[in-house]
């Protein structure tokens, strides 16, 4: 009997699997085990991927296009192989296959680890717009470290969270590509003779190619990451003579560099050895795409025309300096052709504005690390501040100052008047890239950021408030100068990861419903859904789907923490980093008023009660005292509520440990309600919040981020909104030491945690920390938002009695989210500041 096409193929699929599991894995099909499979399977997949990306590549490199190359410290990449399944279209040839093993798809996957080379949403978000550039096809890559230790596994210990090393490479990587080839000396230390940097140490950056599927489309990017290794392996003359840790010791020192991601999130860093991880990756990938430009390009001019870095937050920032020194030192360029090459090839993305998180090293610090860069940092700076000495005395004296100047000459002219020692320094002492540190005396130290935005071609914030926000406090002044190069960029998700594939039953009904799954690569046809959001048979299925999905995440909590969930409650959930900022307290003592509430009720009034299921997961780092305390706050609050017999199902209260990329993957799809609740003004995008409005899931949250735009795309009356407003906030925070708390909810709460049902002083700090003002304390306002957040807890309570007007909420989300995929997000970066057109393989 002749075979179809499509049988052929499934039976060259099962072929190439049993293959693999024959000669790489080494072990008979008959009794293999699900990583054994999972191993088989991924090597399998691979050689598909690594056919189609040799093909972008090459293509890619015979048309020369424009590429855009992201920098970044972190990319939180998560699990691959249901994305590269699914992107490449192999479902259908590997899916008989996988189950002739005796598996799933879903089960193979399960036994991959996660590649948690990110913290949070910055890594994440890069994560995304890898996806983004490949499906739009646009000609890029991105540039890392290939972390030997991700980001810490979180477990708890009576509570609180610990922390062990995250091992992800322990059963091989079938998605990375070693190129060992491929290596760039990187220097450190030393001494700068004739305007020549002679380091003292020397490392390699070796290439690790992990190539990145695009959507619907047959190119395949790059994430090019870098994994450091000493000059030389071995000192065999130590080692003789019996020194055996000396003979060993560059190779350790070397792998330091590459080893672990720092878990910082905004709070306290290990200096040198993180500055240090900053120029490898960095200059690794400049020298690397500097090589390729060289091969086909002979003047250094044209490199704006091909090439643009985006550098994600101030960590790629040493970047500035670095390119410059390699244009003047490497390639022989003179200081001013060299930064009009760099600021037009450059551009920044700044994510937050936390003064912790805004990098400033120290000239000391930089100066012994990187002497050559701390010399071209203050040439920088002196030529800039010069530029605009030069400007601003000349209006000080003119009566009516036109140009955007103004304001400098303004500053000035104000500091005349103050009688200033010296009016016009003080004035241009605000745009220095380098400052006095507030705190220690004649300490100096680099704002990267400022560094960032002056050698840049363009600064972009993350949401229309952040990207506000930020031009009127950070980056004010410079705004003031150049007002053309601030942007706005709001975040974006993959429509695939976090809704076409972890979501498959809402995928389908959205397939069917609108006719195709066009919406996948065109997210703005999901608002089709729209028209169905009254339709009482399509909200049967879109609630039975959801059904399903709380079963799934019921079943997960159950495995991990042991706790059975009921699932005819609500299911409420706050996923994310921990931080006094992102206010999991807050959402814990509503917590605590609802359990002080079903005590207080009769049986009567009980049955009258929406059940809850309140689910917490989130990473705290590891220096940061009172966010492992507000851990501890949800897990002590968790055990005194969850064994209540008076609580019974009323109310169960959930920490998720090591919250990842693939428990995400689970929580989205079954949540039904979502906080995002930062104080007004902190929160610069978010991007889960976009996750679960594609999930179909409501939130609450404050007008902060990214929500106020998507209550703009799916009806601010369908979002439960609270809190005080942003422009309020600075006048709030000096109001403190007057403000009281009216709401007795408030004193309830903070009574019941100060009191015998926890360990004595245990969360004292914590409730001093929001309700002792005399210490003006309160800075994430709590207080300030406590009651309304209240009031709208009690409106998702009675919205949630109306199944149907809550499913039709729960539909218009979905419809509204088109707007916050990646893919409208990149193709805006690559319009309006990239310039980078896509370059799509020809279907042969
Ligand atoms: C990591 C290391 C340092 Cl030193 C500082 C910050 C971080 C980090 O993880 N930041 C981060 O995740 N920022 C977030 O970026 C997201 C993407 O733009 C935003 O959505 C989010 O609001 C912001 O907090």
């Amino acid at each position: 009997m002749q075979l179809t096409r499509v049988d052929q193929q499934k039976q060259e699929a099962e072929t190439e699997i049993l293959r693999k599991i024959a000669y790489q894995v080494g072990v008979d099909a008959e009794t293999v085990t699900a990583q054994q499979a999972y191993q088989g399977v991924a090597w399998t997949v691979r050689e598909r991927l690594i056919d189609a990306f040799n093909k972008t590549q090459a293509y890619w490199r015979e048309k020369d296009p424009k590429f855009i190359y992201y920098l970044s410290a972190e990319f939180l990449m998560g699990r691959t192989l249901t994305n590269a399944v699914n992107n490449l279209g192999l479902e259908g040839e590997f899916g008989e296959a996988i189950r002739k093993l005796g598996y799933s798809l879903e089960e193979l996957q399960s036994q991959e680890q996660n590649a948690s080379l990110g913290n949070g949403g910055l890594g994440r978000l890069a994560a995304c717009f890898l996806d983004s550039i490949a499906t739009l096809s646009l000609p890029g890559w991105g540039y890392g470290i290939r972390y030997r230790y991700g980001m810490f596994r979180q477990g708890l210990e009576n509570g609180f969270q610990s922390e062990s090393p995250d091992t992800w490479l322990t059963n091989g990587n079938p998605w990375e590509i070693p190129r060992r080839d491929l290596a760039y000396k990187i220097g450190f230390y030393g001494s700068v003779q004739d305007g020549k940097w002679q380091p003292a140490e020397q490392v390699y950056a070796v290439a690790y190619d992990n190539p990145i599927p695009g959507y619907g489309t047959k190119t395949v990017g790059n994430l090019r990451l870098f994994d450091c290794q000493p000059m030389s392996e071995f000192k065999l003359a130590s080692f003789n003579e019996g020194k055996y840790s000396e003979a060993t010791e560059d190779k350790r020192k070397a792998e330091d560099i590459s080893a672990v991601l720092y878990p910082n999130d905004a709070t306290e860093y290990g200096r040198e050895l993180r500055l240090k991880q900053q120029i490898f990756f960095v200059s690794a990938a400049m020298q690397d795409t500097l090589a390729r430009f060289k091969k086909t390009h002979k003047d250094m001019k044209e490199l704006p025309s091909k090439a643009c870095f985006q550098m994600n937050d101030t960590h790629p920032t040493i970047g500035v300096a670095e390119l410059m020194r390699l244009l003047i030192d490497q390639e022989g360029l003179q200081w001013e052709a060299a930064w009009d090459i760099t600021t037009k090839t450059l551009a920044f993305t700044n994510h937050t504005v936390m003064p912790e998180a805004l990098e400033k090293w120290p000239v000391a610090v930089i100066g012994k690390l990187l002497p050559r860069h701390m010399e071209i940092i203050e040439k920088i700076d002196s030529i800039w501040i010069e530029s605009l000495r030069k400007k601003v005395t000349a209006q000080v004296g003119s009566q009516s100052p036109k140009n955007a100047l103004e304001k400098v000459a303004g500053a000035v002219k104000g500091a005349l008047e103050e009688k200033t020692a010296d009016p016009v320094e003080a004035a241009l002492a605000k745009y220095s890239i380098i400052t006095e540190n507030p705190w220690e005396k004649g300490v100096k130290l680099v704002n990267m950021a400022f560094m960032a935005t002056i050698g840049s071609k363009s600064t972009n914030g993350v949401a229309a408030i952040h990207s506000e926000i930020i031009k009127e406090t950070i980056f004010k002044d410079f705004y003031e100068l150049s007002p053309e190069k601030f942007q706005n960029k709001t975040n974006g998700v993959t429509p695939r990861r976090w809704l076409a594939y972890c979501n498959p039953g809402l995928s389908k009904l959205i397939t069917e419903t609108l006719g195709s799954n066009e919406w996948i690569a065109k997210t703005d046809q999901l608002a089709g859904l729209r028209k169905f959001s009254d339709d009482k048979a399509f909200q049967k299925k879109w609630r039975s789907i959801k059904l399903e999905n709380k079963q799934r995440l019921a079943d997960l909590i159950k495995s991990r923490v042991g706790i059975s969930v009921p699932t005819n409650a609500l299911y409420d959930v706050q996923i994310k980093r921990i931080h006094e900022y992102k206010r999991q307290h807050l959402n814990m003592f509503s917590v605590v008023n609802r359990y002080l509430n079903i005590k207080a009720a009769s049986p009567e009034e009980r049955k009258k009660m929406v059940p809850r299921v309140v689910v917490i997961g989130g990473k705290a780092a590891s220096a940061y005292v009172m966010a492992k305390k507000m851990i501890k706050l949800v897990t002590a609050v968790g055990e005194v509520v969850n064994k209540d017999p008076d609580v019974g199902d009323l109310l169960k209260v959930v920490f998720l440990p090591d919250y990842n990329v693939s428990l995400a993957e689970v929580i989205v799809p079954g949540a039904e309600v979502s906080q995002h609740i930062s104080t007004a003004g902190t929160e610069a995008s978010g991007t889960s919040n976009m996750k679960f409005q594609m999930n179909g899931c409501l939130i609450i949250g404050t007008m902060d981020g990214a929500n106020i735009e998507i209550a703009q795309e799916s009806g601010k009356e369908n979002m439960f909104v609270f809190g005080v407003d942003a422009k309020d906030i600075g006048r709030l925070r000096e109001e403190r030491k007057n403000f009281k708390v009216e709401d007795p909810r408030w004193n309830k709460i903070m009574q019941f945690l100060t009191s015998s049902t926890f360990e004595a002083g245990l969360f004292q700090d914590l409730v001093d920390n929001v309700n002792d003002m005399s210490k003006a304390n309160d800075w994430f306002l709590l207080g300030n938002d406590f009651s309304d957040y209240l009031r709208a807890q009690d409106e998702i309570d009675a919205l949630y009695k109306d199944q149907d007007a809550w499913t039709k909420r729960s539909i218009l989300y979905t419809a509204g989210s088109g707007f916050f995929s990646s893919d409208r997000c990149i193709d805006q970066y690559a319009k309006e500041i990239w310039d980078v057109k896509p370059c799509e393989v020809p279907s042969s």
